[in-house]
């Protein structure tokens, strides 16, 4: 296979002047580039992968990618946008898949793209054992994903899906998140623990990883090191997974650095455990979150 003619094949077909541009990544996978006025992108075919997103009113990035991130085939990105489907975390019966189902490690098909009113808008599909997937990136003042999955099998299918957006932090020492998640139960992964909704901001002082249910329409991670919230907006999706994995977990992770948890959280918007989705033969369901950040000047009050 002429990978050089695919990538001008692919920018000939799907590119969009300099706004959208194909290449190659050193490690061999295909990464597109965005750049507009409105914003700095990138995406990967594998796993249809955001890596990328910077609003041109920000002088950090949206989303954290681990400076140690393994850019291979075959192996997940850390950071970005996982597309954690069909299971979520381990295979609920076959330990040997890998963990986080086979959507972010597969290779997606280019299916459209176009740039409307300054956005950038590309769909992505990929087909795999009775599922058919469209997944939508716009990309401009805001950052908006959403996966759209249909049964074409004619048995009824079901899944688990987490989008598992990697946000980027000036510390994490002082993020707080707000909003809907204050008002839902949460199942704590590391206890096997429920809790009832804790009524408050959620903060980290330790390894994170709890499961929300019910639907939490607005989030807000309120960033002040670096003076920004960031406001996540969801659709179809009845769970959201909030991790850190603070000292000893990171350094467990070898494509993550010992100290790269003091620059990121994770917040998910997903369909996942008793949340999980059930599609009768034909039926579709969408799971769309949308990224913007808000400058949040604070003022010293004397
Ligand atoms: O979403 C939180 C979580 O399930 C954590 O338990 C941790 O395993 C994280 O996902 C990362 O999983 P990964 O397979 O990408 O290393």
């Amino acid at each position: 296979m002429d990978i050089d003619l695919d990538i001008d094949g692919l920018n000939r077909k799907y590119g969009l002047e300099n706004d959208l541009v194909f290449d190659l990544h050193p490690n061999g996978l295909v990464r597109a580039n965005v750049q507009t006025n409105q914003c700095a992108g990138e995406f990967f075919l594998q796993g249809a992968h955001v890596t990328r997103y910077q609003p041109a009113s920000q002088t950090h990035p949206v989303l954290f990618m681990s400076q140690q991130a393994l850019y291979i085939p075959g192996k997940a990105l850390r950071g970005g946008i996982p597309i954690c489907f069909p299971w979520f975390n381990s295979h609920p019966s076959d330990p040997s898949l890998p963990a986080h189902g086979w959507a972010r490690t597969s290779v997606w098909n280019l299916v459209q793209t176009q740039k409307v009113d300054g956005q950038i808008e590309v769909a992505l599909g990929l087909a795999k054992d009775g599922f058919d997937l469209i997944y939508r990136i716009s990309m401009g003042e805001t950052l908006k994903v959403a996966l759209e999955v249909r049964n074409a099998a004619d048995v009824p299918l079901d899944y688990e899906i987490a989008l598992h957006t990697y946000l980027s932090l000036g510390s994490i020492e002082n993020v707080s998140i707000a909003g809907d998640l204050e008002n839902c139960e949460h199942y704590d992964q590391l206890t096997q623990k429920l809790h009832e909704p804790e009524k408050q901001r959620i903060r980290f002082v330790q390894e994170t990883d709890r499961i929300y249910y019910g639907q939490a329409s607005r989030i807000v991670l309120d960033d002040p090191a670096w003076q920004r919230s960031i406001q996540i907006d969801s659709l179809g999706s009845q769970a959201t997974v909030v991790w850190n994995p603070w000292i000893d977990k990171s350094k467990r992770m070898a494509d993550f650095g010992d100290l790269e948890y003091l620059q990121m959280c994770c917040i998910e918007t997903a369909n996942v455990r008793q949340k999980s989705v059930r599609l009768a033969p034909g039926q579709t369901h969408t799971t769309t979150a949308e990224f913007q950040v808000q400058n949040t000047v604070t003022t010293n009050i004397r």
